[in-house]
């Protein structure tokens, strides 16, 4: 192949979030008719739009930096990188055009999963794990994914009404669809923001970028290696089985063995859902194959491209074959609700895990993300034998419930709080301070990778179960995810927790909001009138600020990462702007309230909650300025 030079012009709104770079697949603008009150649709294709994924990925290159790309001339061995994702739609796309920039840009080797589908966590093991069949490593990772976003192709629902005139209404509605694409680096984990702003600020001057003519399209869906020659040499394009060097980390993580046996225990039953994302491609080898779970156990674990038209995000709303088989009782459809439910976003670093519910009547029973993260910690070491040496140190992300600090301070061990977003975990792990990390956004994690993983929390918690059980598995009965979780309660007090998402608000009200919150938060005595006003019987806001971070390891300083009222009894309002939406602003409010006394930890939280509920609405003026009266989401 030869390298061809296109021009090329920068393209608004390519600053990476949270956690990379997403976007609606397409942007549906309505244009109504002016007397037949017909709608025309004019649709842009964002990510499919000309240059638009090419502008980011050289980009990101260019943020590398030749020496980092260690083109041919300079280092024989050359540079490997890894191109794959959770398998949404454009997907494949993506792929071969990455696959020939980078072979223009001087990567020495490509490797690719197996249909392009790799999880985030398995793409964070393979750079750290993998060895190539000529001894190479990689050296980062293009991940394609818009992580529990929807994808698929471009859609639009049309209905039409009949209007009282007589004329008839079309209405179309988009489907909202994601696509994205984020960069992690040598460690396996995201890119820091100072490579995200580099990547940002070259998207604004970009003029031109490289890419290989001449290079045919690679069949990613065959494993095996190709071999290309370029102006600067040889070029290699390995696929690679999915699943293999991630099962083979999480086996050298846990006990296979004991995890084994809870699971052919037949009082032991299992359910998995990965909401049609790339965790199926992961769940059968490991759950089934590795753990003899049976067949039935797995629900939506074929991965599609459209996720089979649902929502990848595993919460109590969008997990809904799961919360069902779960079962609100025992039914005739759902003689045997199982013991034990766990599910995935679309790339497979989130998970949600469920408890049959024994107490009261049988319904299901939530792990909040911050009580999971919590009991992890509070058991690693006994359960999982990748800890017996001992927890280096334990973090989460700041809105996450303090439970985690209550088992560091407990146990002695070095705690953290950042940011939001796995990129701040990854450099105390680097340093060797930080073993096991959460976030209350459904993500749990360890420093066997630099990404959270869906998978390995729900091998954790099987491995806690199994452990809590091991002398107990012929006994009458087991011991349970809810009895896990309120044995932990009662030794560490509850911290009750909910979120509620706005999502999707007009941007400049999302914004006035957080200045009214920043302003108001520096006059205490005024913040504390307006709540006396609201609840007398909530406590008295003793601390706020915005909070900012400032890396131990790096030095590096984050601001803005949401505004804290902390309260005189340990209760937390937290209030920020999710970097990882797609369309106009999403606000999230958390909200988290401690309780020690073990007579009052068995409440529903919802209940628990409800005067800082209304004191959180009140003191930010939620209505007013987004015009909501209800959250979208509330988890
Ligand atoms: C959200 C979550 C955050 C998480 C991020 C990426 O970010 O709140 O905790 O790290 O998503 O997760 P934000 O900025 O929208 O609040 V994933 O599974 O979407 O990569
Ligand atoms: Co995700």
């Amino acid at each position: 192949f030869k390298v061809t030079r296109v021009q090329t012009s920068p393209i608004d709104g390519q600053k990476p979030g949270t956690s990379g770079l997403r976007k609606k697949d397409l942007r549906a603008v309505l244009v109504e008719g002016m007397v037949l009150h017909i709608v025309k649709l004019i649709i842009v294709k964002v990510f499919v739009q000309p240059h638009y994924l090419q502008n980011f990925v050289q980009s990101t290159f260019n943020a590398l930096g030749a020496d980092k790309m260690k083109v041919h001339a300079e280092n024989s061995s050359g540079a490997t990188l890894v191109v794959s994702g959770d398998g949404r739609y454009y997907s494949k796309d993506a792929i071969q055009i990455i696959i020939k920039m980078a072979a223009a840009n001087g990567v020495r080797r490509i490797w690719v999963g197996q249909n392009g589908l790799l999880s985030t966590p398995a793409v964070s093991a393979v750079v750290r794990e993998r060895v190539g069949a000529d001894g190479s490593k990689a050296n980062g990772a293009f991940i394609l994914t818009a992580s529990h976003n929807p994808g698929g192709p471009n859609e639009y629902i049309i209905e039409s009404v009949s209007m009282s005139s007589g004329y008839a209404c079309f209405l179309a509605t988009p489907c909202i669809k994601d696509f994205g694409i984020k960069y992690n680096m040598e460690n396996g984990g995201p890119a820091p923001e100072g490579v995200t702003d580099k990547i940002y600020s070259n998207t604004t001057t970009i003029k031109e970028y490289l890419i290989a003519e001449g290079l045919p399209d690679v069949d990613i869906s065959k494993i095996g290696l190709s071999n290309f020659t370029g102006p600067d040499g040889q070029f290699d394009v390995d696929v690679f089985d999915s699943a293999s060097d991630y099962v083979k980390l999480m086996k050298s993580i846990f006990d296979f063995q004991s995890i084994k046996k809870l699971l052919s225990s037949p009082k032991f039953t299992f359910c998995y859902d990965a909401l049609h994302g790339v965790a199926g491609a992961y769940a059968k080898r490991i759950f089934v194959e590795e753990l003899g779970a049976k067949e039935s156990s797995l629900l939506n674990c074929v991965p599609k491209e459209d996720f089979g038209g649902g929502h990848p995000d595993p919460n109590l709303t969008y997990a809904k074959e799961l919360v069902a088989r779960m079962g609100l009782s025992k039914t005739d459809n759902n003689p045997d609700p199982p013991e034990f439910g766990a599910a995935a976003d679309g790339d497979a670093d989130r998970n949600m895990v469920l408890g049959k519910r024994l107490s009261y009547f049988d319904f299901r029973f939530f792990v909040t993300p911050s009580d999971s993260v919590a009991i992890i910690a509070a058991n690693a070491v006994q359960a999982i034998p990748y800890f017996s040496g001992g927890l280096k140190g334990v973090a989460r992300s700041m809105p996450t419930s303090a439970a985690l600090d209550v088992v560091a301070k407990h146990l002695n061990l070095k705690f953290f709080e950042v940011p939001t977003g796995w990129k701040f975990f990854g450099n105390l792990m680097d340093d060797g301070q930080c073993s096991v990390c959460g976030e209350e956004s459904f993500g749990t994690g360890s420093d066997h990778i630099r990404e959270k993983d869906g998978i390995w929390a729900v091998l954790a918690w099987l491995a806690i179960i199994a452990y809590k059980n091991k002398d107990n598995l012929e006994g009458d009965k087991l011991v349970t995810v809810e009895d896990t979780v309120r044995q932990h309660w009662s030794t560490y007090g509850r911290h009750y927790y909910t979120r509620y998402d706005y999502e999707n608000v007009d941007a400049g009200g999302a914004k006035e909001l957080m200045a009214y919150l920043v302003k108001l938060q520096s006059n205490l005595t005024e913040v504390n009138n307006i709540i006396k006003g609201i609840r007398p019987d909530v406590s008295n806001v003793v601390n706020a600020d915005e909070f900012e971070y400032k890396d131990p390891v790096d030095g590096s300083i984050s601001k803005h990462q949401g505004i804290r009222y902390l309260f005189e009894d340990g209760s937390r309002l937290v209030f920020r702007l999710s970097g990882t939406g797609s369309e106009g602003a999403t606000i999230r409010l958390y909200i988290e309230q401690y309780e020690k006394d073990p007579n009052k930890i068995g409440r529903d939280s919802q209940d628990a909650l409800a005067p800082l509920v209304e004191v959180a609405l009140k003191l930010s003026k939620m209505q007013e300025y987004t015009g909501r009266s209800a959250p979208t989401v509330i988890t």
